[in-house]
């Protein structure tokens, strides 16, 4: 199927639902890189397990496994998870995968450019040419029509209400990493005319120990329209401290797209998760240009979490804040059943999270 489009998703009245609008499903990529993930990805592959199992109550789950892993993938899944085989360079759906755009009758696929962020300036690894190709083979299997978008743009930039508003962060968007020609207005240009939003919230930046140049999905999202879920620390020794409470004023000061405040809740982050001699040592140097030596600090937050239809899944860290964490997202979101991921961990030492490793397909009429 020739599938590609020269319109813009704007143009053609199309736009970025929210992540808690109506799913037909959500995709996902088995993990495998031992540059990335500790013990040849094995641990990580378990979370990756139990984060599909969790989604799939709620929503049917796509497995894509590279041709060597489809069997390991294929056998380590519960059966009513679709496994499809797909090359790729790494796990990250979120950045690689398509983001889909609606109309209330059709869902199409917007497929951005890929550096593995940052490319030769700063990016993880080289080459990326296979993630490269994940969208459109999402979009192919689909059989969605499909726009290419004119810039580099990672899933995990971005945070949308489906109503027009989108946050994101200045950090990654404007790093000379990603789309050194374009300025911040052509970029606000893109956003409009290939998601359909009206309204940019910039914030400076992310997460601190964040590889990916400051994603919003470790520092914030959106619960609800007009409702934000913000990463916290009361510590005012902690290094985060500075930059959450910068984005608090940021949101604080904002209005979304209909003119309307932001309320915001802040769900306090994890004690710092950190590498430990024995995880530092299992990774292997292969390809990776991104060093994870013991005692190196990760952006762990529960923001990272996902939506499916009637749940939210949530990263833990054995932590003490996992329980509170879980218990205020349950309080803000009555009408979903939030469940806990205990891998969390895992998923973190590859640099992501639950919402980092997968990519929501919604429904053509989601609202
Ligand atoms: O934050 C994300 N959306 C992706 C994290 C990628 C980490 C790569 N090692």
């Amino acid at each position: 199927m020739s599938n590609l489009l020269k319109t813009t998703p704007r143009q053609d009245g199309f736009r970025m639902p929210a992540e808690y609008e109506r799913h037909d499903g959500c995709w996902m990529i088995w993990p495998e890189r031992p540059d990335t993930f500790r013990l040849a990805a094995r641990p990580a592959q378990l979370a990756f397990v139990e984060t599909a199992t969790a989604i799939s109550q709620f929503e049917p789950v796509t497995m894509c496994a590279s041709p060597t892993q489809y069997r390991l993938a294929r056998s380590k899944l519960p059966e009513h998870i679709r496994v499809v085989e797909m090359s790729n360079n790494d796990a990250w759906m979120r950045d690689t995968g398509p983001i889909f755009v609606n109309n209330g009758v059709e869902v199409r696929a917007v497929d951005w450019g890929f550096n593995a962020w940052g490319g030769l300036q700063g990016g993880l690894y080289f080459p990326w040419d296979l993630d490269e190709l994940v969208a459109q083979k999402v979009a192919e299997i689909e059989k969605v029509h499909r726009y290419k978008a004119p810039m580099i743009l990672e899933g995990g930039s971005i945070a949308v209400d489906g109503e027009g508003t989108l946050i994101t962060t200045r950090q990654c968007l404007l790093n000379p990493n990603r789309n050194p020609q374009l300025s911040q207005a052509q970029i606000e240009n893109h956003l409009q005319n290939y998601l359909g939003v009206e309204k940019i919230i910039w914030l400076e930046n992310g997460c601190l120990f964040d590889e990916t140049d400051g994603h919003i999905d470790d520092v914030c999202c959106f619960i609800k329209p007009g409702v934000v879920a913000l990463t916290w620390t009361d510590d005012h020794s902690d290094p985060q401290f500075e930059r959450m409470n910068e984005a608090l004023d940021t949101l604080q000061a904002s209005t979304n797209a209909r003119g309307r405040r932001l309320e915001i809740h802040k769900i306090h982050q994890p004690d710092p998760v950190c590498f430990t001699a024995q995880e530092s040592a299992t990774i292997e140097a292969v390809e990776s240009t991104y060093m994870r030596p013991e005692g190196m600090r990760m952006a762990a937050t529960y923001i990272n979490f996902y939506l499916a239809n009637g749940g939210a899944v949530v990263p833990l860290f054995n932590d003490p804040h996992d329980a509170p964490a879980l218990r205020s997202l349950q309080q803000l979101m009555p009408d979903r059943k939030v469940v806990g991921i205990s891998g969390g961990r895992e998923i973190i030492l590859g640099g992501g999270n639950v919402h980092c490793i997968t990519q929501q397909q919604p429904a053509p009429q989601s609202r």
